[in-house]
């Protein structure tokens, strides 16, 4: 078994459901056997991204928001690797909104783990996108006004060939929508459920445990497209598990340059670059 985590303590505060993440990609490397060296982790800025110190893997700290282009890039430049991204919602859903949408509508083999915690959390606690409408926070004193950013529905309208939502007080279970969504070939979205104990306490892991239900248990099919845009409105509960999974052509198998090898391993020298270096001229 391949060491998983640094000899680094992590920093987040007692309860912080990042821990339990962690645990989940430790259990899920662990599963599909992935080595130390196979594995890229690309990290946001926030407390999410903090793991960038705890995980033992590549790793690359993007800008706040910006975690999802260079997976792009890195997959794209070897996609023998498994590439996956550890980021906030702040980052994901508010300022790299734009990447999500088009990592997904790419099929982009990457695995995208949200720490949905419903804040700006490394910044004290500042409404998200998905903050709840009402939501008093130190940005909003007198309550959010904005209508809640709906990631699971975002990601469906926008062809993501795998969308999930994982709780962080069920690492078993998250830890298997990890290994299914590494398996998929193409794009993955796991948006997590994770509790913030020092800035949400409105949401603490009790009242995660009322509110969430699991699809498989109801008999959901992540076939139906149109029953996974349902259950992602859902507000009453909260369904985790895969909502669905459709399989499409990764966007690095589009291109023949890329079917015997990958780009790392081509012979850039044979690639005639005269048309685009006359171009500069
Ligand atoms: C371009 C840019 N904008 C803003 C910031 C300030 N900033 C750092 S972390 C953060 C919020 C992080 O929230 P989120 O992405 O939800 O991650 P969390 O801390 O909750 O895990 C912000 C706004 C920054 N570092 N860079
Ligand atoms: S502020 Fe919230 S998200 Fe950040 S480490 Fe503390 S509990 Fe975790």
């Amino acid at each position: 078994m391949s060491q998983r985590v640094t000899n680094i303590s992590p920093t987040w505060c007692p309860g912080c459901g990042n821990f339990a993440i962690l645990g989940a990609i430790k259990a899920a490397l662990d599963q599909l056997q992935i080595k130390t060296h196979q594995a890229v982790f690309v990290y946001d800025v926030g407390c999410s991204g903090n793991m960038a110190d705890f995980v033992f893997a590549y790793g690359f700290h993007a800008l706040h928001g910006r975690g999802l282009p260079p997976a792009a890039g890195i997959k794209l430049a070897n996609h023998n690797l498994k590439v996956f991204v550890i980021i906030g919602d702040g980052g994901c859903y508010g300022e790299g909104v734009g990447h999500l949408l088009s990592l997904a509508r790419g099929n982009h083999d990457v695995t995208v783990l949200t720490h949905d915690n419903f804040l700006y959390s490394l910044t004290t606690g500042q409404k998200s996108p998905t903050t709840p409408k009402g939501q008093v926070t130190p940005s909003t004193p007198l309550g959010t006004t904005d209508e809640p950013f709906n990631p699971l529905a975002t990601a469906l309208t926008n062809s993501a060939s795998f969308v999930a939502r994982g709780f962080a007080g069920d690492i078993p279970h998250l830890t298997k929508l990890l290994v299914e969504a590494t398996k998929h070939q193409g794009f993955s979205l796991i948006d997590v459920l994770q509790p913030c104990p020092t800035y949400n306490k409105s949401r603490p892991y009790s009242w995660y445990r009322e509110h969430v239900e699991y699809l498989d248990k109801l008999g959901h099919d992540p076939a139906n497209l149109e029953a996974a845009w349902k259950a992602s409105y859902k507000t009453d509960k909260l369904p985790i598990g895969v909502f669905y999974q459709v399989p499409r052509t990764p966007w690095h198998e589009n291109f023949a340059l890329l079917k015997d090898k990958p780009l790392v391993e081509a012979d850039i020298r044979q690639i005639d670059l005269t048309q685009v270096l006359d171009e500069f001229k």
